[in-house]
């Protein structure tokens, strides 16, 4: 049996295979050795190493912009290692196995592909109802890999991702969660690993009725700041933190209806200054525009029209790398839409993946 195809999908247990090296088509047989395929994406971004080197094919470079080979016996564990080049920032593996380090280990008992991702645009933070994590890597609008989040181990229902900040000022933005308790809590991450934990205001909580709403930095100190949403009495409660630690807070002089949300807060005109997203019951959408603690507009966007019913803000960031913030709703089955805008314009609404396994829901915006 002959073998056509790409190195990847190249079944290697016919008597003769033939691979493709550099456009040109090779014949090789012996058969008892199964393919792996690797390479980083995007292709300059990075190199991918192998060890032990291909048996068949010692000389194949693995530094070369598309790798190779041939040349493992069965059982043989691979150890796959990406680097970054440049600026360029590694960010997950996908393919036959996906892990956020940049060390894996594929065992060769049956034909493997590995793909090295770096660069991705964001990150779409993933909770399932019993609190495990999981995050995509996106790039722009486009999902380009999954992956769990710290270990798999489930946090339990009682912690819910309530936003994402850079509170430690590492590069990497982390986890705020909001407990059922009335308290707050930080995942301290280097990328999409958690190297510590915090108990915001050493674990101080606010009574039921107040609901951690969003992350933003209403001081423009470049510390993010907590805001809390009092569900009864529409007030507005701000956290202002100093890095990890809580500083002090206020109440803003404006209060809200309660048939109002606030979903997200993001610097929507670009003055710097962290704005108020609000959804209504009814779906629709408005933005309080803020400088610090003022108030000093209030917008309905989409000139008030309302999404169909069951969508929801999850959070606000630009997603098509237009320097605009964007809007991004979860339908209640699952399915993802964003709204793009130019400043407060509306500019156009687009459906994106969908979130399809049950009981997992987008949560928040890295
Ligand atoms: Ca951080
Ligand atoms: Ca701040
Ligand atoms: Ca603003
Ligand atoms: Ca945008």
């Amino acid at each position: 049996m002959l073998c056509v195809g790409t190195v990847a999908f190249c079944s290697a247990s016919a008597s003769t295979i033939r691979i493709s090296i550099g456009g040109s088509w090779h014949y090789q047989q012996p058969i008892a050795y199964y393919l792996l395929w690797t390479n980083a994406s995007p292709i300059d971004a990075g190199s991918v190493s192998a060890s032990p080197s291909p048996s068949s094919h010692p000389n194949l470079s693995w530094s070369s912009p598309v790798y190779y080979t041939e040349g493992y016996s069965p059982g043989t564990v691979v150890t796959l290692t990406a680097e970054n080049q440049g600026t360029n920032v590694f960010a997950a593996w996908t393919g036959s196995v996906s892990s956020l380090s940049n060390q894996i280990h594929v065992t060769m008992n049956g034909n493997k592909s590995a793909i090295a991702l770096f660069n991705n645009t964001g990150d779409f933070i993933l909770q399932k109802t019993n609190g495990q994590l999981a995050v995509w890597f996106m790039q722009h609008t486009e999902q380009v890999a999954a992956a769990m989040l710290n270990n798999e181990v489930a946090l339990g229902s009682n912690w819910r991702v309530a936003g994402t900040g850079d509170f430690d000022n590492n590069g990497s933005k982390d986890l705020l969660f909001r407990g059922l308790n009335g308290k707050a809590a930080l995942w301290l991450m280097d990328g999409n690993h958690r190297i510590g934990s915090v108990a915001i205001r050493d674990g101080f909580a606010l009574s039921s009725l107040w609901r951690l709403a969003a992350v933003g930095d209403f001081n423009s100190d470049n510390s993010p700041d907590l805001l809390w949403q009092n569900k009864t009495k529409g007030k507005l409660h701000i956290w202002y933190m100093n890095g990890t630690t809580y500083d002090s807070n206020a109440t803003l002089a404006y209060t809200v209806g309660s048939s109002w949300r606030v979903v997200a807060v993001a610097d929507l005109d670009g003055n710097n200054s962290s704005d108020i997203i609000f959804q209504h019951t009814t779906g629709k959408v408005a933005v309080w525009l803020m400088d610090g603690e003022t108030r000093t507009g209030s917008i309905g966007l989409r000139d008030g029209l309302a999404p169909k019913p069951g969508w929801h803000v999850v959070g606000a960031r630009d997603m098509d790398g237009d320097g605009h913030t964007d809007i991004v709703f979860q339908q209640d089955n699952g399915r993802l839409m964003v709204w793009f805008f130019e400043g407060t314009a509306f500019n156009r609404a687009e459906l994106i993946n969908k979130v399809s396994d049950p009981g997992w829901y987008l949560r928040a915006l890295k």
